[in-house]
């Protein structure tokens, strides 16, 4: 989608890509459909992930299409409602794990190592083959590569995925990947113990793969850099108010690099998940609603104001 009001503000020819059209609402869609496929492949009865919440509701999601089991590791109290909901509704076993997703990763990866249930986070091989095809879809529907790509960066493995696709579409756009200033392992070339940011889903901070994400980057001639919970706010607000576009709050990290950093040309902002996956950031951010009595003109006053 084209993003006139950012482009106005940033200087550049801004378009948004809009993961959270995809069926779970992220664009993990993308990949889970393929690990998915490939698990039932080899005979998997079950899938298991660590996750920050979107990859937990997409999991659950295509495990309960393909007839597996699902299990879901995640942070106590640190993901999004929208998501714990999600991986519910699909019938997953929802573990919350007192502690943060880089332990998650570590005790997932320990069950694989004991039980024969298939490992679908992005460390998976298959998530990345589907999650390239974001690459495709952007350089077929502009009819050619941006010349530049802002993505959030948690995991990594998003931006890992893009430049598969793009190299193997044989352009190079720049990637430049973004993390929060609280969960920004990669800026700092060191991993974060505690990582903490507003945008639950890039709370990570040892990403899995940090230097698949370091090659791409160079690669591209692109660059990661950090961005502040005020900043991540601020361009989450202006997507919903001037682009009406509702992302989430790690979506709206890649809109808050562009807008402190600053690129130059065409310029394609990846927003990876729904707005709606957390209403309660929404709702804080937000003004408040207008209470009203049934009566006309108590009406005109709560919905015109002073006009
Ligand atoms: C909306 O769900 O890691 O750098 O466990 O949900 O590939 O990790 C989510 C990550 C960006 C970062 N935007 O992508 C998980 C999880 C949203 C996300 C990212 C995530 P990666």
């Amino acid at each position: 989608m084209p993003a006139p009001a950012l482009s106005e503000r940033s200087g550049c020819d801004v378009w948004l890509k809009l993961e959270g059209c995809n069926p779970t609402g992220s664009f993990k869609d993308r990949g889970m459909t393929v690990a998915v496929s490939a698990a039932v492949g080899e005979g998997a009865t079950a899938v298991v992930c660590a996750s920050t919440g979107n990859t937990a509701a997409s999991a659950a999601a295509y495990a309960a299409r393909a007839g597996l089991r699902g299990a879901v590791i995640v942070p106590e109290g640190k993901i999004a409602t929208g998501k714990l909901a999600q991986a519910l509704v699909h019938g997953a076993r929802v573990v919350a794990l007192r502690g943060n997703f880089d332990q998650a990763l570590h005790l997932v990866r320990e069950l694989v190592d004991r039980h024969p249930v298939a490992l679908v986070n992005s460390i998976n091989p298959f998530r990345i083959e589907g999650q390239k095809t974001g690459a495709f879809e952007v350089c077929d529907q502009l009819g050619e590569a941006p010349d530049v790509l802002c993505v959030p960066v948690g995991n990594a493995g998003n931006v890992t995925a893009w430049w598969k696709g793009f190299v193997e579409y044989q352009v190079a756009p720049r990637l430049h990947g973004y993390q929060a200033e609280g969960a920004a392992p990669i800026v700092r070339g060191a991993p974060v113990e505690n990582p903490e940011t507003v945008a639950s889903a890039i709370r990570i901070g040892n990403p899995a793969r940090w230097e698949e994400a370091t090659d791409a980057i160079t690669s591209s001639r692109g660059e990661i850099r950090a961005v502040s919970d005020a900043e991540i706010l601020d361009a989450y607000r202006f997507l919903g108010e001037r682009e009406g576009v509702f992302c989430e709050p790690a979506s709206a990290a890649g809109v808050a690099g562009l807008l402190r950093y600053g690129a130059e040309g065409r310029v394609v902002c990846v927003l990876t998940g729904h707005g709606l996956k957390d209403p309660t950031t929404a709702l804080a951010s937000a003004a408040p609603v207008v209470p009203s009595e049934p009566a006309i003109e108590e009406v005109e006053r709560a919905a015109l104001g002073g006009e």
